[in-house]
């Protein structure tokens, strides 16, 4: 037919705008079967969930109620900001009636939620961290959501959700929303990591940067230097070597999200090791690590405990903490080194002792 009306989308800007999150997801998996269809419509949820988070973080300063204290503590036993309640019922609220979640496990909740409704049919576990780094809120800056995808497996009829407690390679997406100067989804679910930046004018997230690569090597190291009277000789000794040469930038926003995916884009290596006062560390491995270390190694990079891949560590429960290596892979095995070298030295010193 040659008078068929040729739509013009090869214009480039609305070919972009048309790329919406679900769209992606679809173009990713190649696939119209219920399970993309699936994934694609859990996708857009969690973008909807992170459209309500940044509208009241933008309304922050002028909306009573959203700055400041809960009144009332997590388990981790920190104050909760109001926020961090608001996000994590966002999360909740974006997936009933949907048939998509079954159960949420949250840094905000003790054990998971589960929405019956969806359990007969919705097969998929969401685990997230609804506001992380949210003592930056009051002073405007950076926070996100970090969120990972898992199947759930078996009835879990007594609830313990001990299916939740495998190893990070069961995740089968993971992502995380950054609120910063814009809002910007960064997500994988097995075939590269790519950003999209909510557009307000249209209410959509829109496709920013597909098939993102972490650098090789990068100039940042992004770590909380004031734990340094805390850390093991090892990660002192790392310290050290960066303060003496060339090449170095120190980048620390104390919110993960932002300073992850600063080492995402950049190249250069996150770290939080244990301390005298948190031996494993401050950040929790299933619903912030381990959904970061998918991401990493998504785009070339490594995750690490600083003995082990992020991703092979299976969780003991639901809120442990793990010492966190992130970024370019030689970044990571430059810390690594250090480690491996202290290890090589107490074994020396034991091998001492014993003769
Ligand atoms: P510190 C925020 O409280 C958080 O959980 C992460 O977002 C951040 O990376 C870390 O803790 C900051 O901890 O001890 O450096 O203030």
């Amino acid at each position: 037919m040659t008078d068929a009306y040729q739509p013009r989308i090869q214009e480039r800007s609305l070919d972009r705008d048309c790329t919406t999150l679900s769209r992606h997801v679809l173009q990713q998996l190649q696939s119209f079967s219920s399970e993309a269809q699936d994934l694609s419509a859990l996708m857009n949820r969690i973008a909807l969930a992170g459209k309500l988070i940044s509208r009241r973080l933008s309304q922050a300063g002028i909306m009573a109620g959203v700055l400041g204290f809960a009144g009332t503590e997590n388990v981790q036993g920190e104050s909760v900001k109001k926020m961090d309640v608001y996000a994590n019922d966002v999360f909740i609220s974006v997936f009933q009636q949907s048939g998509l979640v079954c159960r949420l496990a949250s840094e905000e909740m003790e054990k998971p939620y589960y929405i019956p409704e969806n359990c007969p049919i919705g097969r998929y576990t969401l685990v997230y961290d609804p506001i992380d780094g949210s003592s930056n809120i009051d002073a405007n800056l950076n926070v996100g959501s970090i969120f990972a995808i898992r199947r759930q497996e078996g009835s879990d009829e007594d609830g313990s959700a001990s299916d939740l407690l495998q190893s990070g390679r069961k995740q089968i997406g993971a992502g995380y929303i950054l609120y910063g100067p814009s809002t910007i989804l960064v997500y994988s679910i097995g075939t590269g990591v790519h950003a999209f930046t909510l557009d307000p004018s249209l209410g959509e997230f829109i496709l920013w940067q597909e098939n993102i690569r972490v650098p090789d090597r990068g100039s940042v190291y992004s770590v909380n230097e004031g734990n340094f009277w805390q850390w093991d000789e090892s990660i002192r000794d790392y310290i050290r070597y960066v303060h003496r040469h060339e090449g170095y930038t120190g980048r620390y926003s104390g919110a993960l999200v932002g300073d992850f995916h600063r080492v995402l884009l950049q190249g250069g290596v996150f770290l939080y090791p244990g301390t005298l006062k948190k031996p494993e560390g401050k950040l929790r491995l299933l619903y912030e690590c381990a959904p970061l270390a998918y991401l990493m190694e998504q785009a070339g990079g490594r995750a690490s405990n600083g003995t082990q891949n992020i991703l092979d560590v299976v969780s003991g429960h639901l809120h442990q903490r793990t010492p966190f290596i992130t970024g370019s892979p030689e970044d990571v095995a430059l810390v690594e080194s250090f480690i491996q070298e202290r290890d090589r030295i107490k074994e020396d010193e034991q091998l001492l002792t014993r003769s």
